[in-house]
């Protein structure tokens, strides 16, 4: 029999369990399944697995070839292979400096010339003596650009907020809608505003678009050579940031062995370093770096990535739940949802596997979350009562930032309790035992037997915040190969762009004939007849 009908056959054996009995069976239950690493701990108990499950996914793990692939990754080998690149996000936070090679030549040296050129610049702007055209110190940085070179920067600074620097605030425009920059410029004074244009290709339509606005507001107020002072580019493309009128000298590189929704820990980061300093940016890259090695270097058992990898895997795969809720119970990490959904869901989400025949099987979820206990009180219902299976994250960090009377202590009940609710439920004999009144037992049955991972960590730090985002970018990772799929191309965001570069025109010119679907065409005759 193949691991994968093994995996199969078992779902049946697991299908006929309940999580509460399970807990009630065995005291060891936590025991055996939780995971350390530094002051994390993953109890992944609350799972529909037992001992055999987590056995066979580990199996599969193993007859998938995840520690060689794994291996692969952190040597530098192309393993985006539809793209003939390497995938070297962890090579920007490898702190032990050993050398990394790609066709044969090591990247630390420059990776580390980059990450100077990023300190002595954050360091000018935060003390004030990087200077605007008119002599003033810069209060406001701007960061344009969109995907990878907006979320990952945008959800960092709310994430590591505590830390920014009070002198000076930031802003992240992404979308093409003019509201974005138009409402961001409102709030800024030309005098004393950074702008820095982050674009991997530096062809991005949306971020051209805004870069372009926003130089054209500054020139308007302080002439055309002001861009020398209020512009940076943290760009892969030399010739298009010179053309944009960036000087060189104030630009920022990284390289194509780094994925843009991987790009944090590269110059995409530069605004982040400018918020936190440059000794809170590499605590951030060494938890990252010890997240890394132990990805690399533990045994599967008591690997945290691949631990979370294999439940979410069997969650979606074999027990079909197609659906994933992450949620933080961390005002500052709202925005990790959004982050993760593009970090997931964009590497995962596809349907073709490597060697190009179709897959067979579920491959990434839908993910989806809000910082608790907001979502408690609006979606949580679906998740408790619904039709649905929605495993879910729990993450909370064991101090607050912002220890205020009891509200930390009410935070972390919450979280707790919801994971308990979800696994226990709520069965007719204690709604009788409680007094409900027979004909609402129905409606206030909690089925339970809900699974979800609870991930604790002492507190919101650049390092932990560091660790954390690197255990999520190792586990769709692991999925990924599991799957068979590459997680690190994107082509499904492409033919949107394609349609939408033919439509521009169509839309500004009503004599273009139209010779697009009734609805698509219709759709555009509409704009055109209001706005034209
Ligand atoms: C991420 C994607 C995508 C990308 C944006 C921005 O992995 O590739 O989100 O980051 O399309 O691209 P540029 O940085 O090239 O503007």
């Amino acid at each position: 029999m193949t691991i994968y009908d093994k995996l199969l056959t078992h779902t049946d054996v697991i299908n006929n369990l309940h999580l509460r009995t399970l807990f009630e069976e065995d005291e060891q239950r936590f025991n055996k399944f939780h995971v350390l690493f530094n002051d994390f701990v993953l109890d992944y108990s609350k799972n529909k697995i037992t001992e055999e499950t987590m056995e066979l996914l580990f199996e599969l793990a193993n007859f998938s070839n995840l520690k060689d692939e794994i291996d692969a990754m952190f040597e530098g080998k192309k393993i985006n292979t539809t793209e003939n690149r390497a995938v070297l996000h962890t090579a920007l936070r490898n702190r032990s400096n050993t050398p990394i090679y790609v066709d044969e030549k090591d990247v630390m040296p420059e990776i580390n010339q980059v990450l100077e050129q990023m300190h002595l610049f954050s360091d000018k702007v935060r003390s004030g003596s990087w200077l605007g055209a008119t002599g003033k110190a810069i209060t406001n940085v701007v960061n344009i650009g969109i995907g990878g070179s907006d979320l990952g920067p945008q959800m960092a600074h709310d994430a590591l907020y505590h830390y920014k620097a009070k002198n000076l605030t930031f802003h992240f425009v992404s979308n093409v809608d003019g509201t974005d920059i138009t409402e961001t410029l409102n709030k800024c004074d030309p005098e004393t505003t950074l702008f820095i244009i982050s674009s991997k290709t530096f062809t991005t339509q949306e971020t051209m678009a805004n870069a372009q606005t926003a130089r054209n507001w500054l020139c308007t107020h302080l002439g055309d050579t002001a861009t020398q002072k209020h512009f940076v580019a943290v760009s892969t493309n030399t010739e298009a940031v010179k053309e944009f009128g960036i000087n060189p000298e104030n630009m920022f590189v990284f390289w194509d062995f780094v994925g843009g929704r991987y790009s944090l820990w590269s110059a995409i980061g530069l605004s982040l370093m400018i918020a936190i300093g440059y000794e809170g940016f590499i605590s951030m890259l060494e938890g990252a770096h010890e997240m890394d090695m132990h990805f690399k270097n533990t045994p599967f058992e008591q690997n945290m990535p691949v631990i979370l990898a294999l439940i979410g895997l069997w969650n979606t795969t074999y027990l079909k739940a197609e659906s994933y809720a992450v949620l933080p119970y961390d005002q500052y990490l709202a925005k990790l949802p959004l982050y993760l959904q593009q970090l997931d869901m964009e590497s995962n989400g596809k349907s073709v596997k490597k060697n190009g025949k179709n897959v067979d099987y579920s491959t990434g979820p839908i993910l989806f979350g809000a910082a608790g206990t907001n979502g408690q009180h609006s979606f949580y219902q679906l998740i408790h009562q619904g039709t649905h299976l929605i495993p879910a994250d729990f993450i909370a960090p064991i101090h607050s930032l912002n220890e205020t009377g009891t509200h930390h202590d009410m935070l972390l009940a919450n979280v707790v309790a919801q994971s308990e609710a979800l696994m226990k439920g709520k069965t007719p004999d204690e709604l009788r035992a409680e007094g409900v009144a027979e004909e609402l037992i129905p409606f206030k049955t909690f089925e339970g037997n809900r699974p979800s991972n609870t991930l604790l960590f002492n507190k919101m730090t650049p390092k932990a915040f560091g660790s954390l985002i690197a255990l999520y970018e190792h586990k769709v990772f692991v999925q990924g190969i599991i799957w068979r799929i590459n997680s690190f191309d994107q082509f499904g965001v492409e033919l949107g762009k394609q349609l939408a570069k033919a439509i521009l025109p169509e839309l500004m010119d009503k004599t273009k004939e139209l010779t697009h679907d009734s609805s698509t065409n219709s759709l555009i005759e509409k704009i055109r007849t209001i706005r034209l």
